[in-house]
């Protein structure tokens, strides 16, 4: 399995206002923001995929979030429709680029009353789990369910309690292999899988992202980056400090395909 592809979005001037669950951590440093994200586009590339970086959307201040606004699979590319109000125009503004990658036969749309954010959907190969969650509705999860099975994929839904997306909590590496914290150590699905326990004092470094054989890991992490690196990775450290007071992690800041 390789990724070719990423697509990113800068981060807009607005970015303040993103929402957030942690206010106590401040606001984001939008120069700070910017360098940050410049620096994750490097981890990208180092990782041998091609970048393409959209512009800004001032008027979406979440919007950088791009993970949230489609589903990249193999076979097709699904549109979603966001559950939070002031996100729920963001897919309108990436149709076009998923365009570039996908037929439009390849491009399926989830419909009001259904509801779905990408940050929901963890990919394990032919196989989706989906956080049914704050932003992703039962409704939301049976369209999405029902388009994978129309192209030969499978889906499933996973309930959470604590965390904002399934993949806040949950990540795939390859081969089985987990980043679990909080409530999905000890759940049914993930029972046969080979986890990597996350700390608590680090459970927002659950949210990696495995890019071709590198794992890239929020900087400020150490005992998530050792234990990824004693599993065998290829680890690159990158810091998402801005993000992260506006509840976003690595893998919401792209789309990898
Ligand atoms: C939000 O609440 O929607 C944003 N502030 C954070 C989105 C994070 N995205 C993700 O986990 N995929």
């Amino acid at each position: 399995m390789m990724f070719h592809n990423v697509i990113v979005r800068k981060p807009s001037k607005t970015l303040m206002e993103g929402i957030t669950s942690a206010p106590e951590l401040g606001k984001p440093d939008y120069e700070l923001a910017v360098k940050q994200h410049d620096a994750y586009i490097a981890a990208l590339k180092k990782c041998g995929v091609e970048v393409t970086e959209l512009e800004p959307l001032e008027e979406f201040p979440d919007s950088c979030f791009v993970e949230d606004a489609a589903v990249v699979t193999r076979k097709c590319a699904i549109i979603t429709n966001p559950g939070a109000a002031s996100r729920n125009k963001e897919p309108e503004y990436i149709v076009d680029t998923i365009r570039k990658f996908y037929a439009d036969d390849q491009i399926e749309y989830i419909k009001a009353p259904g509801t779905l954010e990408g940050g929901d959907v963890m990919m394990v190969g032919d196989h989706f789990y989906v956080g049914r969650s704050a932003r992703t509705n039962e409704e939301g999860i049976r369209q999405f369910i029902e388009i994978l099975e129309k192209y030969g994929l499978t889906g499933s839904e996973v309930t959470l309690k604590e965390v904002l997306h399934l993949k806040t909590g949950v990540n795939y590496l390859e081969n089985n292999t987990f980043l679990v914290s909080g409530e999905f150590v000890d759940k049914d699905e993930f029972k046969d899988a080979k986890k990597i326990v996350i700390p608590e004092d680090e459970a927002y470094a659950a949210n990696c992202i495995w890019v071709n054989g590198t794992v890239i890991v929020p900087e400020g992490y150490p005992k998530v980056a050792a234990a990824v690196k004693s599993a065998g990775y290829k680890v690159i450290t990158t810091d998402t400090s801005e993000y992260r007071k506006i509840d976003g992690g690595l893998s919401c800041l792209s789309l990898r395909f």
